[in-house]
C-alpha cells in the first residue's frame, strides 16, 4: 500500500499537493493529519466526498510499503505517521519546496525552491499530460495563492505565476477560491489578535521595523499564523513575530511573517529548530520564557541574517558641497557642471542647508544671483543616518517630496543618497 501525507496544521498548498500526489501516484491513499487550518477545514466540509481523505486512524501502517510526503521534509511535522519512522524497508518519496534540508531520508526527492509546493507538482503533472478537473484546478490555485500571498511574496518565482495562468486555463474558479482563501478566523483568533494589538510594541532592528508579540495561550489554538500575518499587515511592519507561550507545557510556539527578503524567517526559525520560507515560518521552542525567546529572535535578525543593505552602502561620497556665503551664481555653475539637482550647503563641516534648482526660481533677477546661497537655501533639512534601510529613505523621500538626502553621522555629512541610488538598489541588487 502506498500512502500520501503532509504536515499538520495543513494549509491549502499542503492539501493541494496531496491531491496532486494522488494523481501522480494512482492508487495512493491520501492521509490527512488531524490538525488542519480553519480555512482548509471549511473547504473540506464541502469537498469531503470528492477528495476522499483518510484519517491516520484508518490506516494499517504494517501494510504501508511506500510513503509520499508533500510540502514538508520533517518527521516532527508528520507525527501522525510516526509509526513508519523506524521502518527501514519503506520507500519514501518527498516533494518539497522548503529550503531547510529536513530530516527525512529519501532517495527520491523532488525539491525546488518555488513559492508554492504545488508548482513543482504541476510541473510533473503537465509532463505526464494529466488532465485536471475544475475542482482540482481551483484547489491547486488556492494553494498557490495562499503560499505566495497572491503572487506577492518575495519567494514567488516566475514559474508560480505561469502555473497560475495554466490553472486559470483549466477553469480554476476564482469565486470559490476567494470564498475559502479568506482566512477563516473565529472568536479565538479574534481574541488573540485583539490582545496582540493592545500589547504590541514596534522595535527597530537593522533599520527594519519589526513587531514581536508575546502572548500566553493554553493548549492548542488554531490559526495563529493567520493572526501573526494580520498583525504584520495592521501594524505595517517589515516583519511580525508571535511568541505564544504555553506555561503548563513549558514551551512556546514562535511564528514569523516577513515582507522583506532581508529578514529571512525560514533561516531564523531554522536556528530555533523550526523551519519555513523567507516570508513565513514557525518553530516550537522548549522555553516558557517569552522574553528570552524575544531576545533570541532580535539577535538572530541582527547577527545571523545576511548583512542587510544600509544607506552607507548605497550613498555617493565624497559630497559635493558649497559654503553658505558663496554666491548663487557659483552654486548655479556647480549644479550645471555636475548635472545634479541640488547640493548641501556646508559651513565648517556642518550641514546648514540645501540649495536646489527649485530655489533658483526664487532668485529671478540677475542681481539676486550675486546674493549668498544662505539667502535662498532651504534650511529645513531632512537627513538620514548611515545605518538606515533603503526603505526608510523611500519613505522620507515620499513624505517630504525630495529627491536627495544628506547622510549625516555625528553632525557631519558623510554622503548623499539620491532617488536614483535607491532605485538602483530596488531594481538591480535585490537578492535572488
Ligand atoms: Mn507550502
Amino acid at each position: 500500500m502506498q500512502i500520501v501525507t503532509t504536515h499538520n496544521n495543513t494549509d491549502f498548498d499542503a492539501l493541494a499537493s496531496m491531491v496532486a500526489a494522488t494523481i501522480l501516484y494512482p492508487g495512493a491513499i491520501p492521509v490527512l493529519p488531524k490538525n488542519i487550518n480553519p480555512n482548509v477545514k471549511a473547504f473540506m466540509s464541502i469537498h469531503k466526498d470528492i477528495l476522499n481523505m483518510y484519517s491516520p486512524k484508518e490506516i494499517d501502517f504494517d501494510k504501508v510499503k511506500s510513503l509520499v510526503v508533500v510540502d514538508i521534509n520533517s518527521w516532527a511535522r508528520i507525527a501522525h505517521v510516526d509509526e513508519l519512522r523506524k521502518r527501514n524497508d519503506l520507500e519514501i518519496i518527498i516533494w518539497d519546496h522548503h529550503s531547510n534540508n529536513g530530516d527525512i531520508n529519501s532517495a527520491q526527492k523532488y525539491y525546488d525552491e518555488m513559492g508554492a509546493n504545488i508548482t513543482i507538482m504541476i510541473r510533473q503533472l503537465r509532463k505526464e499530460r494529466k488532465k485536471l478537473t475544475p475542482i482540482q484546478a481551483t484547489l491547486f490555485l488556492t494553494g498557490l495563492y495562499e503560499d505566495t500571498g497572491n503572487l506577492t511574496f518575495p519567494s514567488t518565482k516566475p514559474e508560480d505565476a505561469s502555473v497560475a495562468s495554466y490553472l486559470l486555463n483549466n477553469k480554476a474558479d476564482l469565486n470559490v477560491l476567494s470564498r475559502f482563501l479568506r482566512p477563516a478566523y473565529g472568536k479565538k483568533q479574534k481574541d488573540v489578535l485583539f490582545e496582540m494589538i493592545k500589547s504590541a510594541k514596534r522595535t527597530k532592528v537593522n533599520g527594519y521595523n519589526i513587531c514581536v508579540n508575546k502572548l500566553d495561550i493554553k493548549g492548542h489554538v488554531e490559526g495563529l499564523a493567520i493572526v501573526v500575518r494580520m498583525c504584520r499587515e495592521i501594524f505595517n511592519v517589515d516583519a511580525a513575530f508571535g511568541i505564544f507561550t504555553d506555561r503548563e507545557r513549558g514551551r512556546s510556539i514562535v511564528i514569523g511573517r516577513s515582507n522583506t527578503e532581508d529578514i529571512n524567517i525560514g533561516s531564523i526559525m531554522q536556528s530555533m529548530g523550526g523551519g519555513g520560507h523567507s516570508g513565513a515560518g514557525s518553530a516550537m521552542v522548549k522555553s516558557a520564557k517569552p522574553d528570552a525567546v524575544k531576545k533570541m529572535i532580535v539577535e538572530l535578525i541582527r547577527g545571523n541574517q545576511q548583512a542587510s543593505v544600509q544607506i552607507s552602502d548605497l550613498m555617493s561620497f565624497p559630497v559635493l558641497s558649497i559654503p553658505s556665503n558663496n554666491s548663487m551664481k557659483e552654486a548655479a555653475l556647480i549644479l550645471k557642471k555636475k548635472g545634479c539637482t541640488g547640493i548641501p550647503v556646508i559651513d565648517g563641516g556642518k550641514l546648514v542647508g540645501i540649495i536646489s534648482r527649485r530655489d533658483f526660481r526664487k532668485a529671478r533677477k540677475d542681481s539676486q544671483l550675486k546674493a549668498p546661497v544662505k539667502a535662498f537655501m532651504s534650511t529645513n533639512i531632512t537627513s538620514v543616518k548611515p545605518g538606515e534601510s533603503p526603505m526608510k529613505v523611500t519613505q522620507l523621500m515620499v513624505k517630504h517630496d525630495i529627491g536627495r538626502l544628506p547622510v549625516v553621522d555625528g553632525g557631519r555629512v558623510i554622503g548623499i543618497i539620491t532617488r536614483s541610488d535607491v532605485m538602483r538598489y530596488f531594481y538591480d541588487t535585490l537578492p535572488d
